[in-house]
């Protein structure tokens, strides 16, 4: 009697538990297809940027002196790049090159090369420029001196340095191939933008190299530059020409931005077209390439507030600027690695 009773109440069980299963499976089903269809895919996961020291790579950078091409400090801080670079493990190429600037001075200028995972078929290239302004023209009195630049190069290779190091750290390396290019001669241009000369004499080492790429057949899935991406709340609005030759890596690269709490910095909202060294990658070199550069909303100020005066100095830099843009080029790298794009 016992038996017959609990084998009755055993099946009722079963059967209980089977609608329950049938009503969870359906129910879960619904939910997956939901979340494919709807939300946006997993965050990968990256790791850390550390802000203070890519913050010690601008004030390392800034404490040899201006960079003006032809100087000692030039000299040296280029061949700081390259010893930190390969400290880090990236294989080195330097670019030397002569050009002219528009007020005729013959500039002895090099580009430098960074490579990481070499033989890797897919690979994104990012690039700041590292020479400083010879003039502070914007400068309510004192034109004639070189900029300190720290917003305007020193941040954004700072940033790339941080970048190289953070991968060299990795246990298992990111299956992706990173070039970092510092540019050189990038910020001898005119003080009028009427001149007929290419760009006004800006971006000269971008030039160089678009048209004389450091492997011939070198190209890239795409590219990123960073130009003043230090300064204390800083704001990138989405750069006209990237988002004229670029526009789905503006996408990810804001959406990943905003993904990981930049939405402050990284602002949804079209800014000016601003001729900078990813203007020559993208119409020379042919790779798809943005800018992250600060610019305002505003006509009267375009650029952050010390922008080519002698107060670009350390002062200004955050490290909260720096996390901001460093994080996002982690996290897209590492997401470009693993195929998931946002
Ligand atoms: C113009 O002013 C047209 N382009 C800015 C390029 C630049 C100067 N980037 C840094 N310094
Ligand atoms: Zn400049």
């Amino acid at each position: 009697m016992q038996y017959i009773f609990k084998g009755l109440y055993s099946k009722q069980i079963y059967f209980v538990l089977s609608l329950a299963f049938l009503i969870y499976g359906c129910n879960s089903k619904d939910r997956s297809e939901q979340t494919s269809e709807q939300a946006a895919p997993k965050l990968v996961k990256s790791p850390e940027f550390n802000a203070d020291s890519a913050f010690n790579f601008v004030k390392k950078q800034v404490e040899f002196g201006p960079r003006v091409p032809n100087s000692a400090p030039h000299k040296v801080c280029g061949d700081y790049l390259i010893s930190t670079l390969k400290k880090y493990g990236w294989q080195v190429i330097e670019q030397p090159f002569k050009d002219t600037t528009f007020d005729g001075t013959i500039l002895n200028a090099r580009n430098i090369i960074g490579s990481f995972n070499p033989a890797a078929a897919k690979r994104i290239l990012l690039t700041a420029h590292w020479d400083s302004r010879p003039f502070s023209d914007q400068d309510s009195l004192v034109k004639n001196k070189p900029v300190i630049a720290a917003n305007d190069g020193a941040s954004g290779v700072g940033i790339l340095l941080e970048v190289a190091r953070t991968l060299s750290l990795q246990a298992s390396k990111p299956d992706i191939g990173v070039d970092i290019i510092f540019f050189d001669a990038e910020d001898w241009g005119t003080t009028e933008q009427t001149t007929e000369m290419l760009h006004s004499g800006f971006c000269l080492g971008s030039q160089y190299w678009a048209a004389n790429k450091h492997i011939p057949n070198y190209t890239a899935y795409f590219g990123i530059n960073l130009d003043m991406v230090g300064a204390k709340g800083a704001t990138f609005l989405k750069e006209g020409n990237s988002v004229q030759m670029a526009e789905d890596v503006v996408r990810e690269v804001w959406a990943t931005a905003s993904r990981i709490g930049y939405n402050n910095y990284f602002i949804d909202e079209r800014g000016g077209a601003i001729t900078d060294d990813h203007v020559p990658v993208n119409q020379i070199a042919r790779i798809p390439m943005i800018d992250i550069i600060h610019t305002k909303n505003n006509l009267t100020h375009t650029f952050f507030d010390q922008w080519h005066t002698t107060d670009d100095t350390m002062e200004h830099i955050d490290p909260k600027t720096l996390k901001a843009v460093g994080q996002t080029l982690i996290q897209v790298l590492y997401q470009e690695a693993e195929g998931v794009a946002l």
